[in-house]
């Protein structure tokens, strides 16, 4: 049987393009941010384009089901100049986006590093789905999964892909912990028994902190990726 679908079968990227390009020039990191519904990938975005914007040149891609929501939400919130943010519509189960089909997001990516590039950092937010998803490596160089106290402090012991493998957990809302019942101890435990060495950030985008440690761990992935 001759399996040869040409180009118009899906490509499966298996790794990103280099980080040099052929001219000489380097690629921006890209970031996917995942997790489920609603446990603040958009406001670590935002709040992540407010602390790096002055030091880092960025850009960001959202993933919606059905609409452009999430671009709305960070154009109306001015977190960069609105040629810097791009909306793709995935019409679809958000995780084939980011995972199988991966084009229209990786069109997304070089689009603006070819209209507003050189860009130093890109983050790319998941539609929100469920514990299962995870980015394509094709599609990005680092992934952060961001679950929340109020899905239920039993989440980082529930594990899936996002939990055990991506590289930076964030458990994000602190700030309800006292109001839902949630035990931090109890899912700083789980997490680390999950991830083993993999970093956990506890996040309150309420508190004094925000997102400051987040924002600290992309400065350490691009220091890292400059050196490259
Ligand atoms: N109390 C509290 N609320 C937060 C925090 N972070 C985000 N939120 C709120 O949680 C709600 C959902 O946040 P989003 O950032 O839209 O969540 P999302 O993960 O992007 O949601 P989808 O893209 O729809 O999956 C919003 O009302 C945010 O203001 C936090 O640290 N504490
Ligand atoms: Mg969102």
């Amino acid at each position: 049987m001759h399996l040869d679908h040409g180009d118009s079968y899906p490509h499966r990227h298996t790794h990103s393009a280099e980080p040099v390009r052929a001219d000489g020039t380097r690629r921006a990191l890209r970031v996917g941010l995942g997790g489920p519904v609603g446990s603040g990938k958009t406001a670590t975005v935002a709040a992540l384009c407010r602390a790096l914007r002055a030091e880092l040149s960025m850009a960001v891609v959202t993933n919606d089901i059905y609409t452009r929501e999430d671009a709305e939400f960070l154009l109306r919130e001015a977190v960069l100049p609105p040629e810097r943010i791009a909306a793709v519509e995935t019409g679809a189960c958000p995780h084939t986006a980011i995972r199988d089909d991966i084009s229209a997001n990786l069109e997304a990516v070089e689009e603006l590093e070819e209209n507003v590039g050189p860009l130093d950092l890109i983050l790319v937010e998941s539609g929100g789905d469920n514990l299962t998803a995870t980015f394509s490596r094709g599609l990005v160089d680092a992934q952060i999964f961001v679950i929340d106290v109020a899905g239920g402090d039993d989440i980082p012991r529930k594990g899936g892909p996002g939990v055990t493998t991506a590289d930076l957990l964030i458990v994000n809302k602190t700030d309800l912990a006292p109001h839902v019942g949630s035990d931090l101890d109890r899912m700083a435990r789980d997490a680390a028994e999950q991830r083993g060495d993999l970093p956990v950030a506890f996040q309150s985008l309420r508190g004094p902190e925000g997102v400051a440690p987040v924002a600290d761990w992309v400065r350490a992935r691009i220091a890292a990726w400059a050196v490259r």
